[in-house]
């Protein structure tokens, strides 16, 4: 297995982030290979790291003033085992091909727990949409689309959003793409629900976030109920995360981005929610904004996990939750740490809360609310009907509890019980792996 590693850092050595995501699942699944020859007379953890395709494009646009711009698109095709490719486009200064890469590897794990027929492809780029103008993005987006149409479709890749691509962007894409191939499908998901978007699409991630906990909880004998609880973010995921755990009888404490962290001891509730609900998705304003309206503490350059919560919920970026901050998690008495957002905890942190006792749970499980219900916009868009927001409610809580017991019977099946992260990479990994063995060579 060192082999393989090696021979990725070899082939990419300026990859960091692939190396470490690809490094957990080799960890992972070594008693699988062990016990299984026929994976690796059939390379399949060769094949299972390198992408089926990378695309990398020129994405030129021009701002308000007349000044063009360059920026540069990818879209990272890494699984088609189970389904065409799926997962979102983020725009964000920090991406690289090896933060797409890594992030398409974690989700072809992810789409293959929620058991729908999803493969694992990962896109976007470098473009900063805050601050820019509402004509800016949408040209932006018609120039990304005017190239990107060429290789997704229906049937071979949906993408969805991420982090910087939300309503507005997916509009912004559909339409262009609508117009270049003259075919108005379910190529996106994320629509709006007037134009074959799913209802409990926007709010799945948050929702799943907090059926997963309860789920966790629960087999421990607890539940939401009385818990304090610190998130990071405040856009579409952590929103949702606030309203679902509000519902269950949690109080979430904190919120932030990347300039600060508000800290609320009274719990966001109320109109404190849909202040928050709005802040970013609506106006764009700062996670600060929230503490000038309600006369709470704003704490400048900092996160927020020194704030003493029973369970905490990165809900932000990679990497925001290191070894310092898990220190601090567990010496204030954290019992829980669930991944809302994409690999957040880092990878000394994660060992440091399993160490430690803290439950913890990555976020290819926990954060598959998302993608589950982007399988199910793709199933009405097939239909070309739409499900009640109950309907589609019921299928995301009854994924994530399946998800849940998957995991845990994964890790049981390797001699890890308990732990979420070897259980759910052992899951998603022998799904598509067996696909990958019977669909022979390719
Ligand atoms: O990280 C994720 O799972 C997403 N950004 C959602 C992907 C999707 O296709 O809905």
């Amino acid at each position: 297995m060192a082999n393989i590693l090696k021979a990725i850092k070899d082939k990419d050595p300026g990859e960091k982030e692939f190396h470490q995501a690809v490094q957990e699942v080799i960890d992972s699944v070594q008693p699988i290979l062990d016990r299984n020859p026929e994976y690796r007379q059939a390379a399949i953890l060769e094949r299972i790291t390198e992408p089926e395709r990378v695309i990398m494009f020129r994405v030129p646009w021009v701002d308000d003033q007349g000044q063009a711009h360059l920026n540069r698109g990818y879209r990272v095709q890494m699984n088609s085992a189970l389904g065409p490719y799926k997962g979102g486009l983020r725009f964000h200064p920090s991406v690289s091909l090896s933060i797409f890469k890594s992030l398409a590897f974690e989700q072809t794990f992810k789409n293959a727990l929620t058991s729908l027929p999803l493969g694992g492809g990962k896109g976007g780029s470098d473009f900063q949409p805050r601050g820019k103008s509402d004509a800016e993005v949408m040209r932006f987006c018609q120039s990304f689309m005017s190239e990107l149409f060429r290789y997704i479709g229906p049937d071979i890749d949906v993408p969805a959003g991420d982090v910087g691509v939300g309503a507005r962007e997916i509009g912004y894409l559909f339409g262009q793409y609508k117009r270049l191939c003259k075919e108005f499908s379910g190529v996106l998901t994320g629509k709006g629900i007037n134009w074959g978007g799913s209802l409990v699409r926007r709010e799945a991630t948050g929702y799943g976030v907090g059926y997963f906990l309860a789920e966790v909880l629960s087999q421990h004998g607890q539940s939401i109920e009385g818990k304090t609880i610190a998130i990071s973010g405040y856009g579409n995921v952590g929103t949702y995360v606030v309203e679902k755990i509000n519902e269950l009888g949690g109080k979430v404490v904190t919120i932030a981005d990347e300039y600060g962290y508000v800290c609320d001891p009274d719990g966001i509730k109320g109109e404190k929610l849909e202040c928050m609900a709005d802040l970013w998705c609506v106006y764009r304003k700062s996670a600060e904004d929230y503490a000038t309206q309600f006369g709470c503490e704003w704490i400048k350059d900092k996160r927020p996990w020194e704030v003493p919560c029973d369970v905490a919920i990165p809900t932000a970026m990679e990497n925001e939750l290191d070894l310092n901050a898990a220190k601090t998690l567990v010496s204030n008495g954290c019992m829980a740490v669930v991944e809302a957002a994409n690999m957040p905890c880092t990878h000394d942190a994660v060992q440091y809360f399993h160490e430690h006792g803290v439950l913890f749970v990555p976020g290819k499980a926990a954060n598959a609310g998302g993608v589950a219900v982007s399988g199910l916009e793709m199933t009405q868009n097939s239909m070309r009907l739409s499900w009640t927001r109950e309907e589609v409610d019921k299928r995301l809580k009854m994924i994530m509890g399946n998800i849940h017991r998957t995991c845990l019977e994964a890790a049981e099946m390797v001699g890890a019980p308990g732990n979420y992260v070897v259980g759910a990479n052992v899951a998603g990994f022998l799904k598509v792996a067996d696909a990958m063995l019977q669909q022979g060579l390719v």
